[in-house]
């Protein structure tokens, strides 16, 4: 039978209606960036990349995190410029370097006077809001909605203060500050665009998994790092940390929750109760699981490597179990997004305050410009008309953060802000991007003794000069030692590298500004 339409020359309308359909994924034309996206900015505290599946490791399964990577895009140079929290949260809501912000370690009080990105969204019109982690001491500014935890926050039933008033919540935090967070959005203004921070406390230390989760991680053996038994030569700094499983840094009650009334296990921490917020029915399911590791532990008693393994592998259990949390409330908050139609005009961003140390170097952890708690996880699902999917190779860092949410809302990024723009990197286009990195960190003398340093990264080195009560510089060469093991800084064949980086790295701190310290010049 012939179609009667078949003899009709096609209208030139419907033709466009039936392309435009064809290659949107819905709603606007997707070379139509939207104008006032929405943005839903996800961070967790201490979640190393390692730890995701997407970012290629097979330490744990993340499909929740990993939707952002099939569905958007996955940074795979991502840093930060001080890898410690406060100062790692005003980088990020200042768009400028720690000495720019103030907020050098994490007994700094953030000036909330300055200006940030939520600050600039709400004045143009977006609802402003941040639920969970904030830790810099003053109180929040710049949002219509303020519900956060106190200082570090508390996994089992945790206070928060509520723009103001505290308040005991019931229930997990990873699973509560979702709660919180997904109520905000239910009950915002529809008339406006909004921005959310939904910042977790998991998986920071204690490593405190949900009771539902505990059962799961138990029998699992994890890879130890190659090298975790590193003897630190030619390091001094890293020498002289304290954050190493294998000493008594991590400590056997305090981190690993082998509790013994009887006293049997030694630990800085006798103090210290796990159970002590928890609820009867938590404390059971708790006690239950935690019980028969400890017998088994005083049973077996562990010494030397065999002890630091087992400590690793505690860590590894406790830690990942955390991450499950996490993982399983950002596939919750993309259903939610998907369920109300918002995919196609909201950004959904995932990163970390920064990376941590997974048992490299035999480390927890962070603060070290070493890649490990320099990087930090970030991937993006992209409102409609930004067109890139997949990896970016870009070296990006959180100052950035603060220029692409404004330059996305079509705000005019301030010239204050250090960052750059990444909306380009996300339309997939051809953008001039830097070269190189500069970081600095400044809390020293702490419990951890990471000394202060700074220095550059480009694509194949890294300089970094530790300072204070120390002189010592570190090369080293990516390309060939991507675990930075050697220190090439004394090698000849390197010294014109070396004075080419230190003269890139002066250069850096020209461009910031940063003279927080006497800084040593190029080829001293
Ligand atoms: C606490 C932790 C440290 C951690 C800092 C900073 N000790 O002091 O291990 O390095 O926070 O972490 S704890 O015994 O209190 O857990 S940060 O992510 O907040 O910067
Ligand atoms: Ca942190």
């Amino acid at each position: 039978m012939s179609c009667k339409m078949s003899k009709r020359p096609y209208n030139p309308i419907f033709l466009y209606i039936i392309f435009a359909l064809m290659f949107s994924r819905c709603g606007p034309r997707t070379d139509e960036p939207v104008k006032q996206p929405n943005i839903l900015f996800i961070m967790t505290d201490d979640h190393g990349y390692q730890a995701i599946s997407a970012y290629g490791h097979n330490l744990i399964q993340t499909p929740g995190i990993d939707r952002l990577a099939t569905e958007g895009v996955i940074f795979r140079n991502s840093f930060v410029t001080n890898s410690i929290c406060g100062p790692s949260r005003a980088v990020m809501l200042t768009g400028k370097h720690s000495h720019a912000n103030g907020m050098l370690n994490n007994t700094t009080e953030f000036d909330g006077a300055q200006l940030t990105f939520p600050k600039l969204l709400r004045q143009a019109g977006y609802q402003t809001a941040i639920v969970g982690k904030w830790h810099l001491k003053s109180e929040p500014t710049g949002f219509d909605y303020w519900n956060i935890l106190p200082g570090q926050g508390q996994y089992y039933n945790p206070d928060f203060i509520e723009m103001g008033e505290k308040k005991k919540v019931e229930g997990y935090a990873t699973n509560v500050t979702t709660d919180i967070a997904l109520n905000w959005l239910e009950n915002r203004d529809l008339e406006k665009p909004f921005c959310l921070l939904l910042h977790h406390k998991a998986p920071h230390r204690t490593w405190q998994p949900d009771t539902a989760h505990l059962a799961s991680f138990l029998k699992n053996e994890y890879p130890v790092p190659e090298n975790f038994f590193d003897q630190y030569e030619n390091r001094e700094a890293a020498a002289a940390q304290k954050l190493s499983i294998r000493a008594t840094d991590m400590d056997i009650q305090y981190d690993l929750k082998m509790q013994d009334p009887e006293g049997r296990i030694e630990s800085r921490f006798q103090w210290m109760d796990h159970t002590s917020r928890m609820n009867e029915a938590q404390r059971e399911v708790w006690k239950k699981h935690y019980d028969p590791i400890t017998e088994k532990f005083l049973r077996e008693n562990p010494e030397g490597d065999e002890l630091y393994l087992w400590k690793y592998q505690r860590y590894m259990q406790d830690y990942l179990a955390c991450i499950r949390s996490v993982d399983e409330n950002v596939g919750r908050v993309l259903d939610y997004l998907d369920k109300n139609g918002l995919e196609g005009n909201t950004l959904v961003v995932y990163t970390s305050d920064q990376g941590f140390y997974l048992g490299e170097h035999g480390w927890f952890d962070k603060r070290f410009m070493y890649e490990e708690s320099f990087r930090t996880p970030l991937l993006m699902r992209l409102p409609n008309g930004y067109d890139k999917r997949g990896a970016i190779n870009q070296l990006v860092q959180n100052i950035d953060y603060s220029a692409t949410f404004l330059d996305m809302a079509g705000i005019q990024v301030p010239r204050e802000m250090h960052g750059l723009s990444m909306k380009n990197l996300l339309s997939g286009e051809e953008t001039p991007w830097r070269d190189a990195l500069y970081y600095h960190y400044y809390e020293f003398p702490n419990e951890h003794m990471v000394k202060k340093h700074y220095g550059i990264r480009t694509d194949r080195y890294k300089l970094i000069h530790f300072y204070d009560d120390i002189d010592v510089w570190e090369l080293y060469d990516l390309e060939h030692d991507p675990k930075e093991m050697n220190n090439l800084i004394d090698l000849p064949e390197y010294a014109a590298s070396v004075d080419e980086l230190k003269l890139r790295l002066t250069k850096l701190q020209e461009e910031y500004g940063d003279t927080s310290v006497e800084i040593k010049r190029a080829i001293d």
